[in-house]
C-alpha cells in the first residue's frame, strides 16, 4: 500500500518534472553551492557551529565557516555574504539582529529553549568586601575595592571585547558609576583576569554570561541592573534613572537566543533548511559545548565530535528522523 503510494507520487514527480524541467524532488544536496556558517569568537558558538556544520555535511552538503564580529554579522547574512548564524544573544545582539532583520531582510531563524543572561559578574567572595550585592548601587559603593593603577580611584569593569555589544561605558556614564569599563581583546583574557582574583581572593567585577563553562567552574552572581523595558531603555532617554541618556539600564536577565539566515538558504538548500529551523539548545547542551573546550582543553573539533556523540537524539530529531 505505501509503495504503491510512492511509486504514483514518484511518477507525477517525473510527469511535472518533465514539464517544468525541474525535478519536484531534489536529491540532497540540492545545490553543490557551500552554506557558509558564521563564527564567533566565543566557545559555545564556535563548537556549536561545529556541530551544526558537521551534520549538514554528513547529509552531503558543502560547508564552509566564516569568522565575523558578532554585531555586523547580521547584515553580512541579510546579503548573503554568509548563510546560518546559530547563536544570536539578546543582550549584546538584539539591535543589530534586528536593525538587520527589519531593514535588510535577514531572516529570524527561530528561538532556542536556552535562556540567556550576559552581564557584570563577581565571583561569591567578594560579597563578603562588599555588602548589599547583587544591587548595582552597592557595588557602586564599593567601587573603589575594584580600582587599579589604570583606574584608580574608581574601580575597574573588566569589559567583552569591543564587539559584543558596545554600551558599557555608556552605561557607566549614564548610571553615574564610579568605574571605568576596560574591555578584554578576547575571552581568554577575562578567564585569565578571574582566575588571577580568584587564586589571591581579590575583588575583581568582569562581563560573563549564561549558559557557560563558570557556572561549572566558580560560584558567583551577576550583579542586577535596572532592567530594560523593551526598547526604551536603548532608544528613549527620558525612561529609566538618568532622563537624559540611554543605556541606563542592564541587559535582560531572560533574554533570547536566536538563530539567523539568509533569506535564500530555504529555496537553495532546502532540506539543510529544515534542518537548520530545527536546531534547538538548551542551557545544559550550551553550557557542555564550552565546558568541553574551557575547562577539559579540547580542541573545538575534538568538543564538536564529542557533543554530536552526546547528543545523538537530539541531532536525529534535528533532522527529522
Ligand atoms: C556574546 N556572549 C555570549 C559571549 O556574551
Amino acid at each position: 500500500m505505501l509503495k504503491k503510494l510512492m511509486m504514483t507520487t514518484a511518477a507525477a514527480a517525473f510527469a511535472v518534472g518533465l514539464a517544468v524541467s525541474t525535478p519536484v524532488y531534489a536529491a540532497v544536496p540540492e545545490s553543490e553551492d557551500p552554506i557558509i556558517i558564521v563564527q564567533n569568537n566565543w566557545t559555545s558558538q564556535l563548537v556549536l557551529s561545529t556541530v551544526v556544520g558537521k551534520v549538514l555535511q554528513g547529509m552531503g552538503y558543502t560547508v564552509e565557516y566564516a569568522p565575523s564580529d558578532s554585531q555586523l554579522q547580521f547584515k553580512a547574512i541579510a546579503d548573503g555574504d554568509m548563510h546560518f548564524q546559530i547563536e544570536a544573544w539578546e543582550g549584546s545582539m538584539k539591535g543589530a539582529f534586528e536593525k538587520a532583520r527589519d531593514e535588510d531582510g535577514m531572516v529570524d531563524a527561530g528561538k532556542h529553549d536556552a535562556v540567556t543572561r550576559e552581564e557584570w559578574w563577581v565571583p561569591q567572595y567578594v560579597v563578603d568586601k562588599c555588602p548589599g550585592l547583587p544591587d548595582w548601587k552597592a557595588l557602586n559603593k564599593c567601587a573603589s575595592i575594584f580600582a587599579v593603577a589604570e583606574t584608580k580611584p574608581k574601580g575597574r569593569f573588566v569589559g567583552p571585547p569591543a564587539d559584543w555589544g558596545k554600551n558599557y561605558a555608556e552605561r557607566v556614564k549614564a548610571l553615574k558609576m564610579d568605574f571605568v569599563a576596560i574591555n578584554v581583546g578576547q575571552a581568554a583574557t577575562l578567564w585569565a583576569e578571574l582566575d588571577a582574583a580568584v587564586a589571591k581572593k581579590e575583588p575583581v567585577v568582569l562581563f560573563n554570561w549564561t549558559p557557560n563553562f563558570i557556572e561549572a567552574k566558580h560560584k558567583g552572581m551577576f550583579i542586577d541592573f535596572p532592567e530594560p523595558e523593551g526598547d526604551k531603555c536603548a532608544k528613549d532617554a527620558s525612561w529609566g534613572v538618568n532622563p537624559d541618556m540611554v543605556n541606563d539600564c542592564g541587559a535582560p536577565r531572560s533574554g533570547w537566543l536566536k538563530k539567523a539566515a539568509w533569506k535564500g538558504v530555504a529555496e537553495t538548500w532546502p532540506a539543510a533548511w529544515k534542518v537548520m529551523q530545527a536546531v534547538n539548545f538548551n542551557n545544559d547542551q550550551i553550557a557542555a559545548a564550552s565546558l568541553l573546550v574551557d575547562v577539559d582543553g579540547m580542541s573545538t573539533e575534538e568538543a564538536a565530535d564529542k557533543w554530536i556523540k552526546d547528543n545523538g537524539d537530539l541531532i536525529a530529531k534535528w533532522k527529522g528522523m
